[in-house]
């Protein structure tokens, strides 16, 4: 979120006169002094200057620099206006103003300003004369009544009044609007000629946590809602709706009159994203959350570690990233995926790791880490020698070809590992769940281990599921001391076992697992591999990308799924649903765009939406708007 924001008006004035006002508004926590505001525009003014309420101080070129009157501060939500009007010349269009920002303070630092789109006076707020329009919003709303269409849409909406916290709030939903789309104006400005279309926000607290209402008038809109949650999903309501009527104005309007009612369907509105078997650099899991964030997706479930490579930088044991971090001909673990000969393979640090989390809580996703455990270790073993019963011999594969790739419940390493991974983990991630795997451990696992065997004996534990169940307890009871909520894939379910009791468990191999693990009482969230595995492929074409384990799965799969179902337990224990892009094949940003899109939209408005306004063709009809990586 940026502390400063400059909002452009250009006027033509008579006699051929013309007029920049620039209005610096402070987002920051802290009152403003002794500054000036330095910018680039192509609008050059023309010395000497003259303006009102300030004073040019340096200009080369585009760069221009100006001073307020002395003593100026402006408290956090205040703004300072000043008029240029000696300029170059006749500005032509949106972006002929200032396309770069900084707040210059005395010592000499800068900080850069977020900067709206220059505006021109001239929008007129009348009624459309037809009355088939599409609403372009996705998710679709629950409910919405439109009583009659725009004849143009706005392109800016002008905040009126507003505290600093929701300044910050819109502040922050035009900067999201800005990433995704560099080429569409900003929906959000503070500052409006004569006759915009107008933004009022009410807060009201008897509305539910992201519940909001949006009430059109003609050009006066009042967004009414219960926490910064709600008010973000509507103003990214309100900017998709925006933006989809000036992209395709045949098909889609902005209201007029009317009235719209929202609230989602579920808690839980995820995406989850191997970096284990492609690894993507941190820009692109930054977009990755900004695009979770268009579609009110809430939940980035971050998968950083499997058998290919260990993603996250754990300060105590750094042989995890300097060896598991990386395949390669003369390494422990060899090429796999696509990748080249000699070290492949990066990780994520903690420092950005907490700036992915800083990040999604900005935009409203949470992020909840996965480190995948006991099996899905094969990288974890490789980087620390003791993390191996010595007297075990190669005796298990996964299903995915690795030999011996699961941690030994029997060994005192095995714990000592897990502790310090999960207390590191704790440190960098605030979110309340914490994943800890807990899928596809071999069948035959561990037990020609003598030290498993003699645990076995010893604690009367049947077969590999009742060991993977005791070292998952023990996983359950150190999280669970810790204040934290264990997740893990279905089979933590297994061998007896984790208490229901601080558990959200993951239903993935089959459509049904979900209902039954919720009649086992567990919270669960419905991933199905059938429906929302977006690794599937989409058509049985020979060069049809992707996996099939779990058949194929075009979007209308995705989008028709009902993971609700009638089933009495999922009335309480359904939590949400989660589209999960496992990495193996996605060995381009084309393939990625290609599994993700537009499955993953599809999947967020099942998670968003009722049942009773879902539409596919209206679905397909919005989708091409939407973002992708
Ligand atoms: C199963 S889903 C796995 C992953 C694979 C995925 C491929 C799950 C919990 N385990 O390790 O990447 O299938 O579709």
């Amino acid at each position: 979120m940026t502390k400063y924001h400059l909002d452009v008006i250009w006027t033509d004035t008579a006699n051929d006169g013309r007029e920049l006002a620039v209005t610096l508004t402070n987002l920051s926590d802290s009152p403003l002094s002794d500054f000036s505001v330095g910018y680039t525009s192509i609008t050059r003014t023309v010395r000497p200057s003259v303006c009102q309420n300030g004073t040019m101080t340096r200009r080369q070129a585009n760069y221009h620099e100006y001073a307020p009157p002395a003593g100026l501060t402006l408290a956090p939500g205040e703004s300072w206006r000043f008029v240029e009007t000696s300029l170059s010349r006749k500005a032509l269009h949106s972006n002929d103003g200032p396309k770069s920002a900084f707040v210059i303070f005395a010592d000499g630092s800068a900080e850069q300003a977020s900067v709206a789109d220059m505006q021109i006076a001239g929008f007129e707020a009348a009624r459309a004369e037809r009355s088939n329009f599409t609403l372009g919003v996705l998710p679709q709303p629950a409910s919405f009544a439109v009583a009659s269409w725009m004849a143009k849409a706005p392109v800016h909406l002008k905040l009126e009044g507003g505290s600093v916290t929701e300044k910050r709030v819109v502040g922050g939903v035009n900067a999201l609007a800005r990433r995704l789309f560099t080429l569409r104006a900003n929906p959000f400005v503070f500052v409006a000629p004569e006759g915009a279309a107008v933004l009022r926000l009410a807060a009201n607290a008897a509305l539910a946590e992201e519940a909001y209402q949006i009430n059109f008038n003609g050009s006066d809109i009042v967004l009414t809602y219960g926490t910064d949650l709600g008010l973000r999903h509507g103003l990214v309501t309100l900017a998709q709706g925006m933006m989809a009527a000036r992209e395709d104005a045949d098909r889609f309007a902005f209201p007029h009159t009317g009235r719209i009612e929202d609230a989602p369907r579920h808690v839980w509105r995820g995406s989850h994203l191997d970096v284990s078997r492609q690894v993507y650099p941190l820009a692109d899991i930054l977009r990755f959350v900004d695009i979770l964030a268009w579609h009110k997706l809430n939940r980035l479930h971050w998968h950083l570690t499997d058998d290919e490579g260990w993603r996250l930088e754990i300060k105590r044991l750094p042989q995890l990233t300097e060896i598991g971090a990386h395949t390669g001909l003369n390494r422990p673990v060899l090429p796999q995926l696509g990748h080249g000969p000699f070290e492949h393979g990066t990780f994520y640090t903690q420092d950005q790791a907490r700036a992915v989390v800083a990040h999604g809580r900005s935009v409203g996703v949470e992020v909840m880490p996965e480190i995948d455990l006991p099996g899905h270790c094969a990288a974890a073993i490789a980087s620390l020698p003791d993390l191996v019963d010595p007297d075990e011999p190669e005796s298990y594969w996964s299903i995915q070809g690795y030999g011996n790739n699961a941690l030994n419940p029997a060994l005192d390493a095995t714990w000592t590992f897990t502790q310090t991974v999960l207390e590191e983990l704790l440190a960098v991630f605030p979110f309340e769940v914490i994943h800890v795997g807990g899928d596809e451990v071999a069948p035959e696992a561990w037990l020609q281990s003598p030290k498993a065997q003699e645990l076995m004996a010893r604690e009367r534990i049947n077969g590999t599921d009742g060991l993977q169940a005791h070292y998952l307890k023990r996983v359950h009871a150190f999280l669970s001391a810790h204040g934290r909520i264990t997740g893990g894939w279905e089979e933590v379910a297994h061998g007896g076992g984790v208490s229901p009791d601080r558990s959200l468990l993951f239903a993935w191999t089959l459509r049904e697992k979900t209902a039954e693990l919720a009649a086992l009482g567990y919270d669960v969230v419905s991933s199905p591999g059938q429906t929302y595995y977006l690794d599937m492929v989409q058509s049985g074409d020979w060069n049809e990308p992707g996996a099939s384990w779990a058949g194929i799965t075009p979007v209308e799969t995705s989008y028709g799924y009902e993971a609700q179902g009638d089933d009495p337990h999922l009335a309480v224990k359904l939590k949400g649903i989660q589209a999960c892009i496992w990495s193996e094949h996605i060995t381009s940003r084309e393939r990625f765009n290609h599994q993700v899109f537009p499955r993953l939209p599809a999947i967020a408005e099942a998670a968003w939406s009722p049942e009773k306004v879902k539409d596919f063709a209206r679905f397909s009809a919005i989708v091409p708007l939407m973002p992708k990586a």
